[in-house]
């Protein structure tokens, strides 16, 4: 089987030092997050970026900012902006770091419900507008998809020429989706042959659905945004504990771990 890809999302938009306080919000912070993820095994760094209070912002000049920080401790770890932002950005708001030229960047392919009163819009405009924009600046996108429509809405704006092939996915269940292995096995089954992909389960489903990833020849994401425990009820200390949790895992059902240029081997992306 191919090497496993961990990608680490350290930071999100979302969760604040009152869920975890080791949650990242200064560049300082962000910088020591990244580099524990790496150091522990993570190849991809998904990237949100905060004001020093934790408000979520996707300014250019921030973005930079942490790039270089996480790049002086981790040179060779690929660098994945978040292009979703937070709940409430206008598009223009949230393209803002596809500007720094990142290897890859992510493109979420459907709108969908992000708890309470909250909605994540992304229109077919808004998919398109970005997956163009993506394309002209050499951007790999890491495509999210929520449900299984969304795999659906990106394999006809790949026919439609805003996406190029092959697709690399990131299944992302325990939000709109359930998080269970049908579920997961759906998902697989359901993308175009010659795709790549990476499952991110949120909660306490992150490392069920990590395991499933190992199994089943995929990829893992893991990190705070998604889930702040190492187990029921422990908080975990860094995102390096719980990239540790997977590759420990990893190495018990036989996975390697690739390294950062592995990884841009498997995913095809041009190192910057
Ligand atoms: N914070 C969510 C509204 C992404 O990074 O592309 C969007 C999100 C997806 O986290
Ligand atoms: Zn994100």
């Amino acid at each position: 089987m191919e090497k496993l890809i961990i990608t680490a999302a350290i930071c999100g938009a979302e969760v604040t030092k009152e869920n975890n306080p080791a949650v990242p919000y200064t560049v300082e912070e962000i910088a020591r997050e990244a580099e524990s993820a790496y150091k522990a095994g993570a190849s991809i760094i998904h990237l949100h970026v905060r004001e020093d209070d934790g408000t979520p912002t996707q300014s250019k000049e921030r973005f930079k900012e942490c790039i270089d920080a996480i790049l002086e401790r981790c040179p060779d770890v690929i660098i994945q902006p978040s292009t979703g932002g937070a709940v409430g950005m206008t598009d223009d708001e949230r393209l803002q770091p596809i500007e720094l030229n990142p290897e890859m960047a992510t493109l979420d392919c459907g709108t969908l419900n992000f708890g309470g009163d909250e909605i994540f819009v992304n229109t077919e405009n808004t998919i398109k507008y970005f997956g163009k924009r993506m394309i002209e600046r050499g951007i790999k996108p890491e495509i999210e998809v929520f449900d299984k429509g969304m795999i659906d809405y990106a394999i006809r704006f790949a026919k439609e020429g805003y996406i190029l092939e092959p697709m690399h996915f990131d299944f992302v269940l325990g939000v709109q989706m359930a998080a269970t292995a049908r579920d997961l096995a759906f998902m697989v089954d359901s993308i175009p042959p010659g795709s790549t992909w990476t499952v991110a389960g949120i909660g306490r489903y992150e490392f069920p659905m990590a395991a499933l990833g190992i199994v089943m020849g995929g990829h893992v994401r893991v990190g705070f945004e998604d889930n702040v425990y190492l187990s029921k009820g422990v908080l975990a200390k860094s995102n390096g504990e719980l990239v540790e949790k997977v590759v420990r895992l990893a190495k018990e059902l036989g996975r390697e771990i690739a390294t950062p240029d592995e990884a841009r081997e498997i995913l095809g992306l041009k190192k910057r």
